[in-house]
């Protein structure tokens, strides 16, 4: 078992220390460097000064998308811009970007980030991966590349599509490792399939970007005859990789806490929730230089699984794999779910193929579900929809397509269509 570096195994004490001595520091920094920053502290009534504890931590104003959006192009920049070495932007669904900028000592935090990510997936030295999420504004391909230089890997950076490319190429180098937004693994396993080929040097792949069900990872690990690790970062963050992935043993996600403090809140009153229950994952940056984050509110739902040593030897906070974000909970008929709910139970039943839609669609001022999927031979809507009334406890429509049928997307997936009505 190899780690990249020592931080990731120091006694829950020493990381607690460091992790307050780092966060007057960010808090310092940010309120001298940052006019955003200051701002919002005076707003709030409040100053670096009153925090003294990890627990003071509570007293600072959350941040969220929306500051980054009213601070676009570089409002919230906290050094002279010509410290900037480069930049990552998401554009999300609605409006303005959010961009984030990184310094060479940003760049270097991240990635030490990713290196670990890689060791923790058994990557050693000299090994290879193939990089294929798009080298540009989206930070998933450089970040999984500067990550894969920290660690002296072999890089193969294929970037995005071209997937009968893609499938040469991991078999003429013998890739060992694949890394990818979920989605694409899913495309790869399709393509293996239709053109009946192999990928025999894969062994261990990368996957983040979306929440994907238990039984998504193991349709991902069975098709491609691998170990599917779960990455998870935000452009807010710093990107891909920074907030943690899971170990071999997949008992949560390892989030680097030298680097990033983790709460757990209560998304509706902004309370701290005790370890354990699922609320909003929040978390503030401690090393970071460009654009810190303080208590940024990432609107991913999970909770802390544990603060104790992991049995791969890391001492990390582990929390559980993403739900899903807070808006994503669907209500119908009075029903809560989470659109990786339906994925898990839809890929429970033999035959169905991980390619679906969630319309739902209103009718005289009702909301109803509809499921499209596509399956193999023999599986019909009636089995479809025994199976989600009794996974889910109500009864949406269920239309069975053959494979290939549905539209396929590039990037994130979009899984919810509104029909008659909207979010
Ligand atoms: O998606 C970073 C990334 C790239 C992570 C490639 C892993 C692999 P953004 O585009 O800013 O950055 O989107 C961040 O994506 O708040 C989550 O909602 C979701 N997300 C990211 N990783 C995971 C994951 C990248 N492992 C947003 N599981 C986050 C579930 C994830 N959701």
């Amino acid at each position: 078992m190899s780690f990249f570096n020592s931080a990731e195994t120091m006694s829950r004490s020493s990381i607690e220390d460091l992790q307050l001595a780092r966060l007057k520091e960010t808090l310092e920094h940010v309120y001298k460097n940052g006019s955003y920053y200051r701002r919002k502290f005076d707003d709030a009534g409040v100053e670096p000064g009153d925090v003294k504890s990890l627990d003071d931590l509570s007293k600072l104003p959350f941040m969220s998308k929306e500051d980054f959006r009213a601070g676009y192009p570089l409002e919230m920049l906290c050094v002279p811009r010509e410290e900037l070495r480069e930049m990552h932007m998401s554009s999300g669904s609605t409006g303005t970007p959010v961009v984030m900028a990184y310094t060479q000592a940003d760049l270097d935090q991240w990635g030490e980030c990713v290196a670990r990510c890689y060791r923790m997936a058994g990557m050693e030295k000299g090994e290879s991966v193939q990089i294929t999420p798009s080298f540009g504004l989206f930070n998933g391909g450089f970040g999984a590349y500067h990550g894969a230089r920290k660690a002296d890997l072999f890089i193969i950076p294929a970037g995005a599509g071209n997937t009968d490319r893609q499938i040469k190429l991991i078999n003429d180098f013998k890739v060992k490792c694949l890394l990818g937004v979920v989605s694409y693994g899913i495309r790869i396993v399709e393509v293996l399939k239709e053109k009946k080929l192999a990928l025999p040097s894969l062994t261990t792949g990368i996957f983040g970007a979306e929440s994907f069900s238990d039984s998504m990872r193991e349709v991902i690990e069975g098709e491609l005859g691998i170990e599917a690790y779960d990455i998870y970062g935000m452009t807010e963050t710093g990107g891909i990789g920074t907030t943690g992935m899971d170990c071999k043993f997949h008992n949560g996600i390892h989030v680097w806490d030298d680097h990033y403090i983790t709460e757990i809140i209560d998304p509706q009153t902004g309370k701290v929730l005790p370890d354990g229950e699922t609320g909003e994952v929040v978390f503030t940056s401690l090393t970071r230089q460009a654009i810190p984050v303080i208590r940024f509110k990432t609107g991913d739902l999970t909770r802390i699984v544990s603060r104790e040593k992991c049995e791969c030897g890391r001492t990390t906070v582990r929390i559980d794999r993403i739900k899903g974000r807070c808006d994503d909970m669907l209500i119908v008929k009075g029903v809560n779910f989470f659109p990786k709910q339906v994925e898990q139970a839809l890929l429970e039943i033999p035959g169905v193929l991980p390619h679906y839609q969630i319309i739902i669609e209103e009718n005289n001022g009702v909301r109803d579900v509809r499921i499209n999927v596509e399956a193999e031979p023999g599986v019909t809507g009636y089995m479809v929809e025994k199976h989600l009334k009794e996974k889910l406890g109500f009864s949406p429509a269920g239309d069975v397509f053959a494979p290939g049928a549905l539209p396929r997307q590039e990037g994130k997936a979009v899984r919810v269509f509104y029909k008659n009505c909207s979010k």
